[in-house]
């Protein structure tokens, strides 16, 4: 029987990697999103769903799931997602390889992890500087505080992240396809889908990072997907209806 499923999207968030991975496993689903604050953090609303107020979130059934690539090896391991695999019905790597592993940990703990922090200190720097987070700094305070957060932003952070870039880069560049390691998309090409997709067609598009060839390359064999296009038409379509109604 196919399972009932909601997924909580915050806008701007790791959840297009949910999106795209429904579409391809041609599940239906519902969708509540959620709007970040004026602070860039989550809403009460996903904070009541959520024990960590973060995105994505996904109620299977009457479970509520978590964690990105804890979400998207469940939905692989659902039986009738196999089933569909085996039948050939759906193009997608529903087994973990070795590379899956890696790279699906890679992505979220070595690479997500400088680009959160980088986000945090940039966000929270400008908020102190500029929103009046903080009352009462001199102007002195504020050049030392920008100071900082553009020295851990650009100077500490930014050639962390870059390595990483490298490193994936480096993978596909040996002729992988896909980060798998075979001819679909498996676990991590879900994950990855999130940063290369802020790096290239979003936020991040002009932050100055270098995306070599076989990245850009993997980009665009995801966008050319039908399913992916379909899951950012979908998170789109969905934004603004929930806008709507604010
Ligand atoms: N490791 C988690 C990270 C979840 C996470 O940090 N999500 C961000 C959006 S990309 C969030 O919900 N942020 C809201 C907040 O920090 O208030 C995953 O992969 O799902």
């Amino acid at each position: 029987m196919t399972p009932s499923i909601t997924l909580h999207h915050l806008n701007v968030s790791r959840s297009d990697r949910i999106f795209w991975l429904l579409e391809e496993l041609k599940l239906p689903y519902n969708v509540q999103v959620h709007f970040r604050l004026p602070t860039r953090s989550a809403p009460p609303s996903l904070h009541a769903i959520a024990p960590l107020g973060r995105a994505p979130a996904l109620l299977l059934d009457d479970e509520l799931l978590t964690e990105s690539a804890y979400i998207i090896h469940t939905l692989l391991s659902l039986p009738e997602v196999q089933d569909a695999a085996k039948k050939g019905e759906i193009d997608v790597q529903v087994e973990n390889t070795k590379d899956d592993l890696f790279w699906s940990h890679f992505s979220e703990g070595s690479m997500m992890n400088l680009f959160q922090a980088g986000a945090i200190v940039g966000a929270t720097g400008q908020g102190w500087t500029q929103g009046g987070l903080v009352k009462g700094l001199s102007d002195e305070e504020k050049k030392g505080i920008e100071k900082y957060s553009g020295w851990v932003v650009n100077a500490y952070l930014k050639p962390q992240q870059q390595s990483t870039i490298d490193l994936a880069e480096g993978f596909l560049a040996k002729g992988n396809k896909w980060f798998s390691g075979t001819d679909k998309p498996g676990e991590s090409d879900f994950m990855f889908f999130f940063i290369i997709n802020s790096l290239l067609g979003g936020t991040r598009k002009d932050a100055g990072y270098n995306i070599g060839p076989a990245l850009r390359k993997w980009y665009e064999t995801v966008m050319a997907r039908p399913a992916a296009q379909k899951a950012l038409q979908r998170l789109k379509d969905e934004e603004e209806k929930a806008k709507s109604k604010i």
